[in-house]
């Protein structure tokens, strides 16, 4: 394979260019597979004319008629849902841009460099666009995520991307980005994933990444710490960075990865002394400080594991056994892996493993396109390949929170959806499941697509919710039998934690909160294992519970037990002062929205009940003067209330009037006047523009969501309109 590796030819550079022509991006769907197509050529594009949903991604117009002014939330309801309707993409779903993180599109380009894989140039074109287009403002350089201040993470990565891409260093962006990165201390301050990425390219030495060890993978599985354990995404990410660091693996040198050389370091590169910067981390980047008892472990893994106690044997075996956990995964998301954090790292390893034209090396290669996305400002990566069956249960719940399920006029789109999550239910759980660590999956759904096929808690309850809902109004297609809907309930029902009645994300809880002191990433909090949130917990007792309704018998004692212990978790996770912190959205109106959800579901509202009283006088006392509501992400970072310095903003009064309505708040007056914000932001067309970022992970990292502007807004006054018919407020 090395020798493979050396005689392969490296590949012309992309041709950059200021931009490319938007009228030729076309969203290649094939049933919830979404690529982005640049037509080169000018018939092809005349055969294939772009959608509306084309268009108003890449920010081109739409040439929309203005709609009857709405006399009532319920005509701003509809008038939502007519502009909304233009996105629904052929199989049925809705997707959008995913972006927000700022260190995932580096991944891909380094992938795409170290394997000698083409770049086309309208790809290459758009992702500088993209790049230029996010650099920080004043300071230059990059951040984290698109709104945080430039970090030594962000300055490494994207600068080293963009010189990949074929951008000059003496161009006023990049002159910026370096003097941002070597103020901050160069790249021998980068936190742990950078440093790895780096070695990768031969651009740093092994010697400054921090050890990753695959024969961590060896331990028993009843070793507190064994990684199996792990969250998902840790532990996906840990497999191919372990093995490719094992190896020590470095791409050649090249005249570029010799210029990066003298680029990203504040130090002459030959006299770096590359081990006495292992532990080095820029300040801005140092969100989560790495624990003495990691130190202590990485220490001894340096200075005597490895020169000492390693052994050929030892190493060969970790290799092989991360190496057939790499397969695993690869043949259950058929390449695609759980996130495109793993997925280009799991490509290096299939590089390096398998060598140049293998298989795998291809299909992976084809399947990071997945993740790419074409906006306004360029071609970005998403979070996940996409956001298909999440924000299709969303919008499917907001029609029907309007009471328009039944209406004629929004049959066929609810239709295709409902088709939609038909096609994606997962109907297998994963070969050799007990083996390569998984959750039974049977019956869920995944945030994205059935190919990646890692149900989650709240996916599989959002969409189930949706499928019932539908399924039992007159006039739809019964696309899924009972057994379906049974295994969805199975499968929901594995999700609840032991100890605390809670859920988590994509499996139960499999190791102590403990774990957290060998979190090695630096930049991110709360990874190191499942925990339990009001957002997933609440997802699972509303399905469970509308479920019921219609299935009364069906493992009764169950649901029953499961929902009052996770209503009862709610509970105890409420702050003194009524709030619930929100993990995967900004923040606390989003926490709230569902924690006062499932409390209303046991019957527990304003008047009958202190926790739902504290929790709808925590969201009054947050109101503004215009009736709306306005968090900034840093709330998510601080775990405190911010405002957002542009006020009141929609996505977040939607949430919180959704959460006063779910409580049965007795006023309306506030209610009122947070549904004639939204109404006021409306556009002629039904359209709402985007003010701020939506969504978050791990405390620190945010990312969008850009449906939420449509489909919570529109829930919201549905709901408003059910509940108060009489209440005709004109904006
Ligand atoms: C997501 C996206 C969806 C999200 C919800 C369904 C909204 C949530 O309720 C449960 C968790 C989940 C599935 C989730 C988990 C973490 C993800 C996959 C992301 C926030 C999108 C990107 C993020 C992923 C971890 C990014 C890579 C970063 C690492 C630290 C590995």
């Amino acid at each position: 394979v090395a020798e493979a590796i050396a005689e392969q030819e490296w590949p012309k550079r992309p041709k950059l260019a200021e931009k490319t022509d938007g009228s030729r991006w076309r969203l290649d769907d094939q049933d919830g597979r979404h690529r982005w197509t640049y037509l080169e050529d000018e018939e092809a594009a005349k055969q294939w004319p772009q959608s509306h949903a084309d268009k108003y991604y890449l920010g081109l117009p739409l040439d929309l008629r203005d709609l009857p002014p709405p006399q009532s939330p319920l005509d701003a309801a509809r008038n939502g849902l007519t502009f909304y309707e233009k996105l629904q993409l052929p199989p049925g779903e809705w997707g959008c841009e995913y972006g927000g993180p700022m260190f995932l599109l580096p991944g891909i380009i380094i992938t795409w460099y170290v394997t000698k894989t083409p770049i086309s140039s309208a790809y290459a074109t758009e992702m500088k666009n993209y790049l230029f287009a996010r650099a920080h403002p004043t300071l230059g350089g990059w951040g984290l995520h698109v709104e945080g201040e430039s970090t030594v993470f962000g300055c490494t990565l994207n600068y080293t991307a963009l010189r990949i891409l074929g951008v000059e260093p003496d161009h006023p962006v990049m002159l910026k980005a370096r003097a941002r990165l070597h103020a901050l201390g160069g790249a021998t301050s980068s936190p742990h994933w950078a440093k790895w990425w780096l070695a990768v390219l031969g651009v740093a030495d092994w010697d400054v990444v921090n050890p990753v060890p695959p024969e961590l993978w060896l331990v028993p599985d009843w070793v507190p710490f064994a990684p199996w354990r792990w969250w998902p995404h840790i532990r996906q990410v840990y497999v191919p960075m372990s093995h490719v660091a094992s190896r020590r693996w470095s791409c050649e040198e090249t005249d570029l990865t010799r210029a990066l050389r003298e680029e990203l370091f504040v130090q002459p590169w030959g006299s770096i002394r590359w081990k006495a910067h292992r532990n080095d981390i820029a300040p801005a980047d140092n969100y989560h400080p790495k624990t003495w008892v990691l130190n202590t472990a990485n220490w001894f893994l340096v200075n005597v594991w490895d020169p000492y106690l390693r052994s050929s044997w030892i190493k060969e075996r970790a290799e092989a056994w991360t190496s057939e956990l790499v397969d695993m995964e690869d043949a259950n998301t058929d390449y695609a892996c759980l996130a495109p954090v793993s997925a280009p790292m799991t490509t290096v390893m299939c590089y390096i493993r398998d060598g140049p034209g293998s298989y795998t090396v291809r299909r992976h290669i084809e399947r990071l396109e997945d993740s790419l996305w074409v906006n306004v400002e360029g071609m970005l990566c998403n979070g996940t390949n996409g956001v298909q069956c999440w924000d299709t249960a969303f919008s499917i719940q907001a029609a029907v929170a309007a009471g328009l399920e039944g209406d004629e006029r929004w049959r066929p789109m609810l239709v295709k959806a409902l088709a939609f999550l038909d096609r994606q239910q997962i109907r297998e759980d994963c070969k050799d499941q007990a083996k390569c660590y998984r959750h039974p999956r049977k019956g869920g759904w995944p945030f994205s697509n059935k190919t990646q096929g890692y149900a989650v808690s709240d996916c599989i309850s959002e969409a189930l919710k949706s499928v019932v809902l539908l399924q039992k109004t007159d006039g739809y297609p019964q696309l899924l039998d009972d057994r379906r809907v049974f295994d969805a309930v199975d499968t929901i029902l594995t999700y609840q934690n032991e100890d605390t009645g809670g859920v988590g994300s994509y499996e139960k809880r499999r190791g102590g909160k403990w774990m957290e002191v060998l979190n090695a990433a630096e930049v991110f909090g709360n990874i190191m294992v499942e925990y339990d949130y009001p957002e997933c917990t609440t997802a699972c007792v509303t399905a469970l519970s509308i479920f019921q309704k219609h299935w009364p018998d069906y493992r009764a004692d169950d649901i029953r037990r499961f929902v009052t212990r996770a209503v009862s978790w709610i509970k105890t996770n409420q702050w003194e002062n009524g709030a619930w912190y929100g993990s995967w959205g900004v923040c606390f109106t989003y926490a709230a929205m569902f924690a006062l959800e499932s409390l209303s579901l046991v019957g527990e509202v304003y008047e009958t009940s202190e926790h739902a009283k504290k929790g709808c006088d925590y969201l009054l006392s947050k109101q503004r003067a215009d009736g709306g509501w306005s968090e900034s992400y840093k709330a998510c970072e601080t775990m405190q209330w911010v405002e957002h310095p542009s006020g009141s903003l929609v996505v977040q009064t939607a949430w919180a009037v959704i959460a006063l309505m779910e409580a049965e708040y007795p006023h309306v007056e506030p209610i009122k006047k947070g549904i004639r914000l939204i109404m006021k932001r409306q556009q002629a067309n039904g359209e709402w523009l985007s003010e701020s970022i939506e969504g978050v992970f791990n405390k620190s990292c945010m990312i969008t969501y850009p449906n939420y502007k449509f489909t919570f807004p529109i829930k919201a006054l549905g709901m408003f309109a059910r509940k108060y018919p009489d209440e005709l407020i004109s904006p």
